[in-house]
């Protein structure tokens, strides 16, 4: 693994979340101005129509509690939506996806309304009572479920990010979109209420031939896909909780496969069948379209995991730091993602990957699910190059972008996970760029 240099230039000096502290005593007890990093602000509390005025809110009665009995967002808030842009569409808002504002999002759950959305055929609304799921192949008892019956498995809840593995796919060539929502959006992270698979296969009984599984959807696409029989067995579920309430159609009410960690596309929607056998079932154009196609013209065809990943959230191209003033501390977010084990640590760049610091992760870190870190950072007013490079505990680290042409050129769609940067100018705007040295 890369060492990790403690970098000596000021920008890379260590801040802890203590100074922010210290920044708010400043403003309150003057005696403590020496100790803060930031110069104190004054606040003319008596010129500040938001202190001294009576609002609305305060003198008159709100909204009746029984007004939105399913809750929606502040309209302060209605800015934060999903994304599509034409170029993200194949012709129509059916076969399409709508994108994930990540650098909205806090912690590492994605509210319901949020989880990015791509479908083939367009968002099926099923009548739950009108849909089963079919259980067959190379297993001793097939059935036939209803979704009450289904749910009388024992059910589990595990946090897992879903992650498009074309997400930052248009980037091979170099940098489309000036927006992390566009470039990086085709995942979000929820936590999945269902059962393991292998709980129901212990009731059905496998048969040992059995290699391979085949998902399928009952939308209008009814997309197929074939898994394989040891990742089936190992974490793949049947959903129908996502976040403390049913899934959402968008994300395949009434149930979905969930292959954690695995590309988005196997995580059938709105599943009705599962099939077992002993050879994979290939699709008509399944295997030329989920494929890794190298420099020499080879494609890898079982290219299942995502790799381990990560983006700075804050700054990004969305939020730049156009506000800030020289000498501000400034707390630099972003998340990380493996799908093949936990994070263990990631790190920053400020020039464009030459030196690199250890960030802090932050909250839970969870095997395959989105994983937040932190580095609380003194802003210097300076141009930067900044990244960020993951590593997971299966041993793997985020390649350089340079690293990653050389292995798979630019002629691929799926799989990108070099390692992205933002260029931070002289104003603070922030610019989506690829370092190639
Ligand atoms: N039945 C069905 N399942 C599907 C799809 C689909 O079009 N139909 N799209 C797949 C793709 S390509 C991805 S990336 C994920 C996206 O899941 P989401 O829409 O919940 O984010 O669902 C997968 N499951
Ligand atoms: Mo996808």
């Amino acid at each position: 693994m890369t060492k990790i240099s403690k970098a000596s230039q000021t920008e890379m000096q260590q801040y802890s979340r203590r100074d922010f502290f210290r920044k708010t005593a400043a403003y309150s007890v003057s005696a403590l101005a020496a100790a803060s990093v930031m110069a104190p602000v004054k606040i003319n509390a008596e010129d500040d129509p938001a202190i001294v005025e009576e609002k609305v809110w305060g003198t008159t009665f709100g909204d009746p509690v029984t007004k939105n009995l399913y809750g929606v967002p502040s309209a302060y808030e209605h800015h934060v939506t999903r994304r599509n842009t034409k170029l993200l569409s194949s012709g129509n808002y059916y076969a399409s996806i709508a994108m994930c504002p990540i650098h909205e999002s806090m912690g590492i759950i994605t509210p319901n309304g949020l989880f990015f959305s791509r479908s083939h055929g367009g968002t099926a609304q099923i009548d739950p009572n009108e849909h089963r799921l079919m259980i067959h192949g190379l297993v001793e008892k097939p059935l036939v479920l209803t979704m009450d019956e289904l749910k009388k498995y024992p059910s589990v809840s595990r946090i897992h990010f879903i992650e498009c593995p074309a997400n930052g796919g248009p980037e091979w060539r170099g940098p489309q979109f000036p927006s992390i929502q566009f470039a990086k959006g085709m995942m979000s992270c929820a936590e999945w209420t269902g059962v393991y698979i292998k709980d129901i296969l212990k009731d059905l009984g496998l048969k040992p031939k059995a290699r391979w599984m085949l998902a399928e959807g009952a939308d209008n696409s009814h997309m197929g896909r074939t898994i394989p029989i040891d990742k089936v067995l190992d974490d793949a579920m049947i959903v129908w909780g996502q976040n403390g309430e049913a899934l959402r159609p968008e994300q395949g009410y009434p149930i979905r496969l969930l292959v954690p960690g695995w590309e988005g596309n196997l995580c059938v929607k709105w599943l009705n069948r599962l099939e077992f056998a002993s050879e994979p079932f290939y699709a008509k154009e399944e295997t030329a379209k989920y494929t890794a196609l190298k420099p020499s013209g080879k494609a890898i065809q079982h290219f299942y995991a995502n790799e381990v990943n990560s983006i700075i959230t804050s700054p990004c191209p969305d939020i730049p730091w156009t506000d800030l003033k020289k000498g501000d501390i400034v707390e630099i977010e972003g998340l990380a993602w493996s799908g093949m084990g936990t994070i263990k640590g990631v790190d920053i760049s400020f020039d464009g990957g030459k030196n690199w610091v250890e960030a802090s992760l932050k909250g839970l870190v969870l095997p395959k699910a989105w994983t937040r870190f932190s580095f609380i950072y003194k802003y210097e007013g300076k141009p930067l190059l900044l990244s960020s490079r993951a590593r997971d505990d299966a041993g793997h680290i985020q390649p350089s972008v340079k690293q990653e042409r050389e292995v798979m050129g630019v002629e691929s769609v799926y799989h990108r996970n070099g390692i992205a940067t933002w260029e931070v100018t002289e104003k603070g705007e922030v610019n989506n760029v690829q370092v190639l040295s």
